[in-house]
């Protein structure tokens, strides 16, 4: 094996301050004599196509997959309960992580404001701490793999499957007026999104694990007909209480974005003051006491909270609320998550106002996305028995 060093002085004319070091190295044997893969570093988040070529050091790494729908604003479960996970997966893994506007589309949105939170949500993701030249990070819909996939996926899971699965029976009764097909096979769209990519880890929140294993039974059940097709992959879901983060005013229910409810709600883009007065307003008991128990969903819920802000156990953040009412606890909780949310939002003002870097960022996510999904998906297709797509 040759190795080649590349100095590429095209880059450095676009951006002087940018350092770009291309290894190539060729692979010499009878076969294959080309280029294999490349190495690039650079220093500036600038460079519009950073997201698609910084990736390339990862092409031997395991890969990440995970998604959050554009359905409304992000709240503190979607941030405590799988975002704030994404970064951490970063250096270690090939990452994709998609703003899942065609799962959106299966409760009825507006077309302004699904377009408006789609940017929002990458802004967001951003600001979270996932930084575009180490993930891929891309729009569902822009990567028509996806559902070409899903629909195939569709005819390998069964019916009974799909009844079976509890969100399909929580939205059906929360959207009556529109239980769709598409509501009832979400499932198969999301198996789909994740074992294109053939998807080691998936990060979730604890409400997503039975479409995990559903997405495992269609990847067993397809590998099964046709040999290794695609990998099977695990869920990733904190060990954390934050794993599933309580609605405020109902701490039975999950707390979800599209929650009508804003009482119910703390989003990662409330004012600092609006957040202290959720939390004041959190639904808890008639006791007194800041402790874990039976009956004390709301309790449990503001202490999982406050462990996944602060770091502390449950038995610690009893002793430090030892004496003291659930007033101070409540505004306790508040202060926290308005601290931890203050520099996401700081971020997240400067980025929204970028509508060119956000685009870029969705361009490149894009191009690596599609590039990396055509792949399974051809692989899927001759499986299956497809005759190849003509050139047109
Ligand atoms: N309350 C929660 N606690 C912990 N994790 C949560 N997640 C959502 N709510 C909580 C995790 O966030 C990721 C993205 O979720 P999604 O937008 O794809 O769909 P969802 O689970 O249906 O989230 P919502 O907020 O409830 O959306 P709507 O109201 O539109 O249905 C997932 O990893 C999820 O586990």
């Amino acid at each position: 094996m040759n190795i080649y060093l590349y100095h590429n002085t095209k880059a450095e004319k676009c951006n002087k301050r940018l350092t770009l070091i291309w290894i190539g190295y060729i692979i010499k044997s009878r076969t294959l004599r080309r280029f294999e893969a490349f190495l690039w570093i650079d220093r500036f988040r600038e460079f519009p196509e950073a997201g698609t070529e910084y990736i390339n050091m990862y092409q031997d790494k395991k890969v990440v997959f995970s998604g959050v729908q554009p359905s409304g604003v992000l709240t503190i479960g979607n941030y405590l309960g799988a975002i704030r996970n994404f970064p951490k997966f970063s250096e270690e893994y090939r990452c994709y992580y998609c703003i899942a506007d065609e799962h959106a589309i299966t409760v009825r949105q507006n077309p302004a404001d699904l377009r408006r939170r789609t940017y929002e949500t990458l802004a967001l993701y951003i600001a979270c701490g996932l930084d575009p030249r180490k993930n891929v990070i891309y729009v569902q819909s822009h990567v028509p793999a996806h559902a070409e996939l899903a629909w195939i996926l569709d005819c390998y899971t069964m019916f009974g499957e799909l009844s079976r699965m509890t969100q399909f029976k929580d939205k059906s009764k929360k959207n009556a007026e529109n239980v769709n097909a598409g509501l009832f096979t979400y499932p198969s769209l999301m198996a789909a999104d994740i074992l294109l990519y053939q998807t080691e880890l998936v990060p979730v929140g604890d409400d997503q694990k039975q479409h995990l294993e559903i997405t495992r039974d269609i990847a067993v059940r397809f590998n099964g007909i046709y040999g290794d097709v695609f990998v099977v992959p695990e869920p990733f879901i904190s060990r954390t209480p934050s794993a599933r983060i309580m609605s405020l005013a109902d701490p039975k229910r999950k707390m979800s974005k599209s929650d009508e409810n804003e009482n119910a709600t703390v989003r990662i883009l409330d004012p600092r003051d609006v957040i202290i007065r959720k939390f004041k307003r959190a639904v808890t008991d008639s006791d007194t006491l800041v402790r874990a128990g039976e009956g004390k969903d709301g309790i449990i819920n503001l202490m999982s909270i406050y462990s996944a802000l602060t770091d502390k156990s449950f038995p610690e953040i009893e002793r430090e609320f030892d004496g003291k009412g659930y007033g101070d606890f409540k505004l306790a909780v508040g202060e926290a998550c308005a601290d931890a949310l203050a520099p996401v939002q700081e971020e997240y003002t400067r980025l929204i106002a970028d509508k060119k870097y956000l685009e870029d960022v969705m361009a490149a996510g894009a191009a690596a996305a599609a590039k990396d999904a055509r792949k399974t998906l051809s692989k899927v297709r001759r499986k299956i028995g497809f005759t190849d797509q003509p050139r047109y």
